[in-house]
């Protein structure tokens, strides 16, 4: 297994609408097994395929606690076919926007299907927390950020921050 360079906002490749994956091979596999090593070892609780600067519809996410089991999810083309109409606030942070967390509004539950590593379809309800990490990593492919949830004036102040920062940054630091 790898750990994956994580690319830091703002970058074009965050932006993109990512495409369907048509086949689940040993290299989707293989991608999904370095997505979830890479989450666990930057911290965080989900990653998202574009993170890494894989244009496809693959997210993994584990909200377990850290003196819980591992609870990983590993979820191909992922859609929600229901969301609750009763919302939860959670403060979110995110790994391409290192340091910077604010408050967004989302449905507190969600029934969302997808193909496991195996091809097969699975659909799973989720609550809290997992809830509004699954709906965040989704937002990652479609090139939605949590800051595009914020002002425009909370997300210029948060990009420009993230600007200077990766200016401040030798070159060996910035992802390819
Ligand atoms: O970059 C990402 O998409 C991952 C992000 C996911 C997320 C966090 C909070 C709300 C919604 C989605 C993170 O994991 S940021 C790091 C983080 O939240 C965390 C890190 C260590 C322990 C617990 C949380
Ligand atoms: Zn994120």
């Amino acid at each position: 297994m790898a750990l994956l360079p994580i690319i830091v906002a703002p970058d074009p490749r965050l932006k993109i609408k990512c495409e369907a994956v048509e086949e689940v091979t040993k290299d989707l596999r293989k991608l999904a097994a370095d997505m979830l090593e890479t989450m666990y070892d930057a911290p965080g609780i989900g990653l998202a395929a574009p993170q890494v600067g894989v244009p496809k519809r693959l997210i993994v996410v584990d909200v377990a606690k850290g003196e819980d089991e591992p609870h990983p999810y590993q979820m191909i083309n992922p859609e929600i076919s229901w969301a609750s109409d009763e919302l939860l606030d959670y403060e979110e942070g995110c790994l391409s926007l290192p340091e910077h967390y604010a408050q967004v509004t989302r449905p507190e539950k969600i029934r969302v299907s997808f193909l496991d590593l195996t091809g097969q379809p699975q659909e799973i309800e989720a609550s809290g927390i997992l809830a509004t990490c699954i709906q965040h990593e989704m937002d990652h492919l479609d090139g939605v950020l949590f800051v595009d949830h914020l002002s425009k004036l909370r997300r210029d102040l948060i990009i420009r921050k993230l600007k200077k920062y990766k200016a401040s940054l030798p070159p060996e630091k910035l992802e390819a």
